[in-house]
C-alpha cells in the first residue's frame, strides 16, 4: 500500500506547525492541492508533506531586470501558504531586488555569498526580458548588464526557472519594434530553461514548480517551450465554461450586449482560449473561487502565457482554432432562429458538409454564420420595432 499524509507522524506534524507557523490542517491542505495540480498518483501528497516538512531550504537566487514586478506581486497575493512563510520556512530566498532590505554593495554581497557557499544548488528563478541590443546597456544592475549577470548566476545554478512571459519568451518588452532587444533566458542562455509564463503568472503554478524541485529533487516534465505540462498541457479552450456556448455558436458580439452580459463565449471578442496553453479555467486566480480569471469575469483571453499571440496578436483579432474538432452533432442553433429548420436537419448538414468541406472549413462557416445569424436579428428587431 502506498504511503498516505495521514501516515506522517504527529510528531513531525507539530513540528511543522510550529516552523512553518501554520495549522496542520492548512499544511496538509496545502500539500494535497499541489501534489493533485503536479498531476502526481493518489499517495504522493505524503511524499509532498515529507519533503517539505524536512527538506534543507535551498537557496534561490531572483533576479529582476525588464518586467513590472508583477510575477513577484501575484506570489506575494498567494494565499495557501502566503509567501512569507515559503520564503523564510520553505526556500532561502537569498537574493531578491525587491524584497531584500540590503542595498548596494551589501546585495551585491548577498548574491556573490549565495552563489559560492551553494554552487551548483542554488535555484535561479529570473523575473524580466533582458535587453540584449546595445551591449545590453538597457539594463545594468551593480554595474553588470543583465546579460552577463543572468549568464553568471546561471552558471553554477541547479536549475533555472523563467517566471513570468517576459523572461519566458520576451513578453511584453519584446513587442514590435523590440527597441532594447529584449529576450528571453534560454535566447541568452542559449540552453532551455523551465518556463513559468503568464502576465502575471499563476503563483500556484511557480510554488508547485518549486515544490517538485523539492520533493523529487528536479523540475517536473516539460514541454518544447520549457512550460511543465501539469500547468500548460491544455489548450485554455478544452477546459472553459463557456465552451458549451462556443460549440452551440452563441457568442457575446460586443462588449455589454445581451450576450455578453448572458457570458456567451467570447471567441469574436478576441478572446485566444484556443490557442492558449494554460491551466487558468481550471486553477483560476487570487483565491477567490471558481471562475475568477479573465474569460470568468467577461475578458477574452489575450493569450498571455502563449509566445507569439499575447503582445503579439491585436486583442481584438480572432483566435486559430488549434486541436478542436468541430462539434458536428451540434445544431447552429444561433443560425436556426426563424428558419423553420431542426436538430435532425442541421446536424444531418453539418455532418454532410463537415465531411465533405473538412472540419476546419465547416467551423470557419458555422462561425462565420453566426455573424450573420446576429445580423439578422439585428435586422428583424429594428423592422419589429419600426412596425410597433
Ligand atoms: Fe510583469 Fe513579471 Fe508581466 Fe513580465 O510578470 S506581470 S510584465 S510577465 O515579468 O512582472
Ligand atoms: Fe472560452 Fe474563449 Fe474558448 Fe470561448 S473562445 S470557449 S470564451 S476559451
Ligand atoms: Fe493570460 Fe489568458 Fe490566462 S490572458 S491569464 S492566458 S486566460
Amino acid at each position: 500500500m502506498s504511503a498516505s499524509i495521514f501516515d506522517i507522524a504527529q510528531g513531525d506534524l507539530a513540528a511543522v506547525e510550529q516552523r512553518l507557523r501554520m495549522p496542520r490542517r492548512e499544511f496538509l491542505q496545502f500539500c494535497t492541492t499541489v501534489a493533485a495540480t503536479l498531476g502526481l498518483p493518489a499517495g504522493a501528497e505524503a511524499a509532498v508533506a515529507k519533503a517539505v516538512e524536512s527538506a534543507k531550504r535551498p537557496s534561490v537566487i531572483w533576479l529582476h531586470f525588464q518586467e513590472c514586478t508583477g510575477c513577484s506581486e501575484s506570489l506575494l497575493r498567494a494565499e495557501h501558504p502566503t509567501l512569507e512563510k515559503l520564503i523564510f520556512d520553505v526556500i532561502s530566498l537569498d537574493y531578491h531586488e525587491t524584497l531584500m532590505a540590503a542595498a548596494g554593495h551589501q546585495a551585491e554581497k548577498a548574491r556573490k555569498d549565495a552563489m559560492a557557499q551553494h554552487k551548483g544548488k542554488y535555484i535561479l528563478v529570473v523575473e524580466g526580458a533582458i535587453p540584449t541590443k546595445q551591449n545590453g546597456i538597457y539594463c545594468k544592475i551593480g554595474g553588470h548588464t543583465a546579460v552577463d549577470l543572468v549568464k553568471e548566476c546561471a552558471a553554477d545554478a541547479a536549475a533555472v526557472i523563467a517566471i513570468g512571459s517576459c523572461a519566458s519568451w520576451g513578453g511584453m518588452p519584446s513587442t514590435d519594434p523590440n527597441p532594447t532587444g529584449a529576450s528571453s533566458v534560454a535566447e541568452v542562455l542559449g540552453k532551455p530553461v523551465a518556463t513559468i509564463p503568464g502576465c502575471p503568472p499563476n503563483p500556484y503554478n511557480f510554488l508547485a514548480t518549486a515544490v517538485h524541485f523539492l520533493t523529487f529533487g528536479k523540475l517536473p516534465a516539460t514541454d518544447k517551450l520549457g512550460r511543465p505540462l501539469f500547468a500548460y498541457g491544455r489548450l485554455i479552450h478544452e477546459n472553459c465554461e463557456r465552451r458549451a456556448h462556443f460549440d452551440a455558436g452563441r457568442f457575446a458580439m460586443a462588449f455589454g450586449d445581451e450576450g455578453h452580459r448572458k457570458g456567451y463565449c467570447l471567441y469574436k471578442l478576441g478572446c485566444k482560449g484556443p490557442e492558449t496553453y494554460a491551466n487558468c479555467p481550471t486553477l483560476g486566480f487570487g483565491d477567490a473561487g471558481e471562475g475568477n480569471w479573465p474569460v470568468g469575469c467577461g475578458h477574452p483571453c489575450i493569450g498571455c502565457t502563449e509566445k507569439g499571440v499575447g503582445f503579439a496578436k491585436p486583442i481584438h483579432s480572432m483566435a486559430k482554432m488549434l486541436n478542436v474538432a468541430p462539434p458536428l452533432q451540434y445544431p447552429r442553433i444561433a443560425e436556426e432562429i426563424g428558419k423553420g429548420s431542426n436538430f435532425a436537419s442541421a446536424a444531418a448538414l453539418a455532418a454532410i458538409a463537415g465531411a465533405a468541406a473538412g472540419g476546419a472549413v465547416m467551423l470557419a462557416k458555422n462561425l462565420g454564420l453566426s455573424h450573420q445569424a446576429a445580423e439578422l436579428e439585428k435586422a428583424k428587431e429594428a423592422k419589429t420595432k419600426a412596425e410597433a
